[in-house]
């Protein structure tokens, strides 16, 4: 009742500055995330074997990390289940479900993961893919891709193949396109004396593992740069401009995470700069604190920026808006929510302003007014409409839903040992 009271006097408050909290909600309802599965169980999948995780370094030992096929797709359901809307799951190679029988990255095929899609299409949720190039002894030297051994190439681009064979069946399992990332660790800790060789051997190599073509309405390809990494840090081959490059020179997907570059330089400034010349990008939202820490997104500036450049630019149909952290000193299913929630409220408030009549100040050069509106905007009560939205799509509104999850945490994952 109080919830939409206050949504009524919301929704005529935004209506005087020329906004439309219907409209709106309507648009936030037809949004899909990619929610990142490696959150539950800090990247560690269902192979027998770990290695190096390639510089990408889950820290904490919160208890209950979801051990098992059927356990992490409880907690997924789980947190789905407290974030608004509909929307996709995004794996990693390392979940495939071999039944026990070990399966080497190169041999990996779509039955794998037959029971992530049969699940998904009861959950009516797309699925994304991503190869994984670490936790292998053949990525131990740093080098997979842009390896210099040809052999050990070979062997990673028989993965990329086999990833994009089973996003291609994921997509057409599920009627909707699985985007298939690719991401490798290649780099090295000090002042390389050739950084131009493995980027040659990287090029050839995506070349390879990209012959084969699919439609892209079942698959789509996405490559994503870094800067630096823990054990790369003098030298990334595939970096941001690296990949900006091929992907324009070869129409692939660029994926742009957040914790990737330079803390000063900012995600939301690159979105219209890259989708002049490219169709579509994927985004990996993250909130690095200091360097590339994968901490829980939330709602910053920086959030709200990207929100509002995708909704400004009418990118929403061509931006993949994918999640990816991992929090390890928290309850992992809270940690989904949280960032989920985050970015659905950015993309709210982005939604909610009124763009029109701050581009009409811009054009008549009205900065004084521009900037002043900007800062009003921000006292508008975005809260009372994302409230009203998760009655509306049937989840807990506010801080309710760690109800759940601390029942959720009592019943099901403290009991895991
Ligand atoms: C690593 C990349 C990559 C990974 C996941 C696990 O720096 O961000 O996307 O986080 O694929
Ligand atoms: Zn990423």
């Amino acid at each position: 009742m109080t919830i939409h009271k206050a949504y009524l006097l919301a929704r005529e408050q935004y209506a005087a500055y020329g906004s439309d909290t219907t409209r709106a909600l309507k648009q936030l309802a037809a949004i899909r995330l990619s929610l990142h599965c490696w959150q539950g169980d800090d990247v560690a999948g269902f192979e027998p074997r770990r290695g190096n995780l390639g510089g990408v370094l889950p820290t904490g030992n919160y208890p209950g990390r979801a051990r098992t096929p059927e356990e992490l797709r409880t907690d997924l359901a789980k947190a789905l289940s407290l974030i608004p809307g509909r929307h996709r799951v995004n794996l990693h190679a390392v979940y495939a479900e071999t039944r026990n029988r070990p399966v080497d990255r190169d041999e990996l095929e779509p039955q794998h993961f037959a029971g992530w899609v049969a699940w998904a299409r009861a959950h009516k949720l797309g699925l994304d893919f991503n190869g994984s190039f670490f936790s292998h002894p053949l990525a131990e030297s740093g080098r997979t891709l842009s390896h210099p051994d040809r052999a050990i190439r070979r062997f990673w681009i028989d993965h990329a193949r086999a990833c994009r064979r089973i996003g291609a069946f994921m997509g057409r399992q599920l009627k909707t396109p699985c985007v298939t990332n690719i991401w490798v660790p290649d780099g090295s800790k000090d002042t390389p004396a050739d950084r131009k060789g493995p980027r040659e051997l990287l090029r050839q190599s995506l070349d390879a593992i990209f012959k084969e073509s699919y439609h892209p309405v079942h698959n789509l390809d996405a490559l994503e740069g870094k800067l630096f990494g823990l054990g790369s840090e003098a030298y990334v081959v595939g970096s941001h401009d690296f990949y900006l490059a091929y992907a324009v020179a070869h129409r692939k997907l660029l994926c742009l995470d957040t914790g990737h570059f330079h803390p000063t330089e900012s995600v939301s400034d690159k979105l219209s700069a890259v989708l002049s010349q490219l169709d579509q990008v994927l985004l990996h939202v993250s909130r690095g604190v200091r360097w590339d820490s994968d901490h829980v997104v939330t709602l910053t500036d920086d959030l709200r920026s990207l929100a509002e450049e995708i909704v400004r630019g009418n990118y929403l149909p061509r931006v993949h808006i994918g999640l990816d952290f991992f929090d390890a000193s928290i309850n992992r299913v809270a940690a989904w929510v949280i960032g989920a929630r985050a970015m659905l409220q950015a993309l709210l408030i982005a939604l909610l302003e009124p763009t029109a009549t701050l581009r009409q100040l811009e054009r008549q050069r009205d900065f004084t007014a521009r900037l002043a509106l900007m800062e009003e905007l921000k006292n508008l009560p975005f809260g009372a409409v994302w409230d009203y939205y998760c009655l509306q799509q049937d989840v807990p509104a506010n801080h309710a839903w760690m109800r759940t999850i601390k029942a959720y945490e009592a019943a099901v994952q403290s009991k895991r040992h």
